[in-house]
């Protein structure tokens, strides 16, 4: 008694996977953290982003100020692409280049555009640093699209 813990049976489980209503997914959302922030891609048929975080390389030198690369897509849209200094959320990068070998290998990916390769310009101190890149989609599921580590030098090259 008290331990607050919830028996889930067999039966739940099945009925979960075999009625997937709106309502019911709703319900379930509330109730779970990683639904709610959009870890889970449970609510209807959404596919969580794909991407590459392509620059920098993993234990590059790299100058005080260096560019962030990749690409993202998505089924439905991105909605942002976050770039992460050393665990801390910097800011967002921008759709800057067409992507069309990206769009070629995923048609559902394009929605009108090839605009698809993204970058941001990142300053910081000398030193060892840590890049990581997850892409938004427009129904709030998120994917880490890498994490680098690098060193920057304490002048520019
Ligand atoms: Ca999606």
């Amino acid at each position: 008694m008290g331990h607050g813990r919830i028996r889930v049976t067999l039966p739940a489980v099945r009925l979960f996977h075999a009625r997937r209503s709106a309502t019911f997914l709703a319900i379930l959302a509330g109730a779970c953290a990683g639904c709610a922030d959009g870890r889970h891609t449970l609510r209807g048929e959404n596919q969580a982003p794909l991407g590459v975080l392509e620059e920098p390389r993993e234990g590059t030198t790299a100058s005080p100020s260096f560019k962030v690369r990749g690409w993202a897509g998505d089924d439905r849209g991105i909605r942002a692409v976050r770039v992460f200094l050393d665990g801390e959320l910097i800011g967002l990068a921008e759709f800057a280049s067409d992507r069309a070998d990206v769009t070629t290998v995923y048609p559902l990916f394009r929605h009108g555009t090839d605009r698809h390769g993204w970058e941001k310009t990142v300053e910081t101190a000398p030193g060892p640093h840590t890049i990581r890149v997850e892409a938004v989609d427009t129904d709030g599921a998120t994917s880490d699209l890498g994490t680098r580590r690098l060193v920057v030098s304490d002048h520019s090259s």
